[in-house]
């Protein structure tokens, strides 16, 4: 039955997570913000299709480009990356507990971003440059982010920061509720049955890029998950699944992502990765998940993305 509350009762729910990222935002980088007729607007404008992102040059961004209305995105332009590659997407994330809203790229760091910036691609599936990289170590990735921040005009050097996502961050993107434990070992796969997709099992249609039969097809030695197609044995360009609720791709599969913490603080001997690849075994896929490695270990199953965070309020 339908309620009086709303003239938009399908995006009640959009709705409410919209206005607590901008309140989050707004405490976080004092960002500029449309009025809320406008929001109430466009969260009812779902029958539109979505617009191109806004495009910007890194050396030019500013502040008041930034995305913050959930389902709007930033596309910034690289130095050498060819113009009919992915460009490297913002979108905003709303903070949860003691994590401040952010902002992450909408799909995993690709190949031609990399050797933008990198000047060499260490990739295992060399396809193209919408390709995910991997074969990238975490000292690697984080070399990228740095490169990433130089960029940045003087305005907002200090200010802001490209950096990978904390373990923390990666829950609130994935939509993880507040988790359990003081840290990422001990939050290791502890919330059973929620996926990035859902709850279901086996994966619905289209749910991501993961170890499928077309996997076992081409590596007929690795477990795959039974009733499940995807169409890819191995990588998949980004961006080729459904995105979850914030706009994010591939979170789940196609290549793990480093994070920037400890696996386990005591030890500091392993970094965080999330995610699932094209290759793992279930319970590898729980949202939940934990997987770590050396910061210098390269695989052809790990690649990473990053966040852009605003350093004034952290
Ligand atoms: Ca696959
Ligand atoms: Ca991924």
């Amino acid at each position: 039955m339908a309620t009086k509350t709303s003239f938009c009762p399908l995006k009640n729910s959009s709705l409410s997570r919209t206005a607590r990222l901008r309140a989050g935002l707004a405490r976080a980088g004092s960002l500029v913000f449309l009025s809320i007729g406008l929001t109430l607007l466009l969260s009812c404008g779902h029958e539109k299709p979505a617009s191109e992102p806004k495009e910007v040059r890194i050396g030019e961004l500013r502040e008041s480009d930034l995305p913050t209305e959930e389902g709007k995105s930033l596309a910034i332009g690289l130095p050498g990356l060819s113009s009919g590659a992915k460009k490297l997407e913002l979108v905003p994330v709303p903070g949860l507990g003691s994590v401040k809203p952010f902002f992450m790229g909408r799909y995993e760091v690709t190949q031609g971003q990399y050797e933008a910036l990198m000047r060499k691609n260490p990739s295992g599936f060399k396809r193209g440059p919408d390709f995910p990289v991997e074969q990238v170590s975490w000292d690697e990735a984080k070399e990228f982010c740095r490169r990433l921040t130089a960029g940045l005009p003087d305005k907002l050097k200090g200010k802001f920061a490209f950096r990978l996502p904390t373990d923390a961050e990666w829950s609130v993107a994935v939509g993880l509720p507040e988790e359990i434990g003081s840290t990422p070992k001990k939050k290791d796969e502890q919330i059973k049955n929620v996926y990035p997709w859902g709850t279901a099992w086996p994966p619905p249609s289209g749910a991501g890029n993961y170890a499928d039969l077309s996997c076992k097809q081409k590596h007929t030695n690795y477990t795959v998950i039974e009733g499940y197609t995807d169409g890819y044995a191995d990588t998949a360009p980004v961006g080729r699944f459904k995105p979850n609720h914030f706009g994010l791709y591939d979170l789940g599969g196609n290549v793990w992502e480093w994070c920037e913490d400890w696996y386990d603080p005591a030890t500091k001997s392993s970094r965080v990765m999330r995610g699932g690849s094209w290759l793992n075994r279930p319970a590898y896929l729980l949202s939940s998940c934990r997987r770590d490695d050396t910061p210098v270990t390269r695989l052809i199953i790990v690649g990473f993305r990053c966040v852009l965070v605003s350093e004034m309020s952290r």
